[in-house]
């Protein structure tokens, strides 16, 4: 199977007619059907599957557990197949099949790695489903305790632990998994870019560098449902009002503070047209350069929300997450001095690096410079540029000499 072909075979699952967005989500339908493509792909090149007590799936060229027998730690790259609501075709798939389109490059051109290379696909990385990102990496390495993941719940109610049972897993396994990290010697990720950079400067790739720290708030108020045409103004009690200051307070204080922040996702209840809202809850989406000047954002916020009355409770937060700098400088020399650049996207790369794996990213240009849109976009040139600087990496990192 080729690059395009899988492609192909992709491109068809979790998407809406409606939108021409992805609605691939944890633990779900679709979830499932690209476990399966997942595991397909992985075993039509004989490479061995393995799922860690997450459900993150691994496909091993090699005997990943070398290392404990004196061999090299493997590695790794891959990245995420789950997607936001109507979110594009490349973010996360684009890394899982260059990964396998890389393999089959090496072995046309006969390379044997002298230490195992691994492709993984982690489970649940944009939070759709559950509200939390990297949930798949962030259980794997300790960041989220397992405890925390089997309540968070969807918003039908159903808690993880309920969505891992419907999909045959058992939810008390679900658990941080030492022997699973242990087998990676360095991790890249491969994922389309976020952003503009690469149109600007006129580069199909770039190594990334870092993630900004970022996280997510949910923010609560509360009214008292009542008839939206004859309660009087003044009895109103309207939890919209709470919701609506913090929408624009946040976007103040993102420009105040140099930093970006939206909300997204609201949910309203009673939800009539005609019913004064009793409850309103929102995500809040906060990230920039700065921690401290990320945390005013949520301070001014959380200011606005109080006055209403109202709470706001963090989801998720992930600090200043630099790549290992030694592991960057070498990606980019190999690749002929290509550009270097951060993100503001979070990663399961971002969770790898904190739990101390050797980790560094490439990113693929996008047009378009839109993402978590039916709207992004890779060029199918770029995305082989993608795969052949994952060839020269994987070259380098699992190479004899290496
Ligand atoms: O939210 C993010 O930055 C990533 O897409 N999960
Ligand atoms: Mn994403
Ligand atoms: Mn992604």
């Amino acid at each position: 199977m080729t690059f395009d072909s899988m492609w192909r075979d992709l491109g068809a699952v979790g998407r809406d007619a409606r939108s021409g967005g992805y609605r691939r989500f944890a633990w779900t339908r679709e979830d499932h059907t690209l476990r399966e493509w997942f595991v397909g792909e992985a075993e039509s090149r004989g490479l061995d599957v393995t799922i860690d007590r997450v459900g993150n799936q691994w496909a091993w060229w090699g005997d990943p557990d070398g290392a404990s027998a004196g061999g090299r730690r493997g590695v790794v790259t891959g990245s995420h197949l789950d997607s936001v609501p109507d979110g594009g075709a490349f973010d996360g798939p684009l890394g899982v099949v260059s990964a396998f389109a890389a393999v089959d490059a090496l072995r046309d051109k006969g390379f044997e790695p002298d230490r195992p290379i691994g492709i993984v696909n982690f489970v649940d990385e944009e939070g759709a489903r559950f509200g939390v990102a990297c949930a798949g990496s962030r259980v794997l390495t300790g960041a989220m305790t397992a405890d925390r993941a089997r309540s968070l719940t969807d918003g039908d109610g159903v808690t993880m632990a309920q969505a891992l049972a419907a999909a045959g897993r058992d939810p008390e396994q679900l658990g941080p998994d030492g022997e699973t990290v242990r087998r990676i010697g360095a991790f890249v990720e491969l994922h389309v870019e976020q952003g503009r950079h690469l149109v600007d400067v006129g580069a199909p790739v770039a190594v990334g560098s870092d993630i900004w720290p970022h996280g997510r708030w949910r923010i609560r108020t509360l009214g008292e449902a009542n008839h939206a045409g004859t309660t009087r103004l003044e009895d109103r009690d309207d939890a919209m009002l709470g919701f609506a200051a913090a929408v624009i307070a946040a976007r103040r204080a993102a420009e105040t503070h140099g930093c970006v922040a939206t909300v997204g996702k609201v949910v309203v209840t009673p939800g009539g047209v005609n019913a004064i809202a009793s409850e309103v809850t929102a995500w809040l989406d906060a990230r920039g350069a700065d921690q401290a000047a990320v945390r005013r954002v949520v301070d001014d916020v959380t200011e606005v929300v109080d006055d209403f009355g109202g709470l706001v409770v963090e989801d998720s937060w992930t600090g200043p997450t630099p790549f290992d700098p030694a592991l960057v400088r070498r990606l980019a020399t190999r690749l002929g001095g290509i550009p270097v650049i951060g993100t503001g996207a979070g990663h399961d790369a971002g969770m790898l690096a904190n739990a101390g794996v050797p980790t560094a990213m490439l990113f693929v240009r996008n047009p378009t410079g839109i993402s978590h849109s039916p709207e992004e976009f890779a060029t199918s040139r770029d995305c082989h540029a993608g795969v052949d600087a994952l060839v020269t990496v994987l070259t380098d990192l699992a190479g004899a000499r290496a």
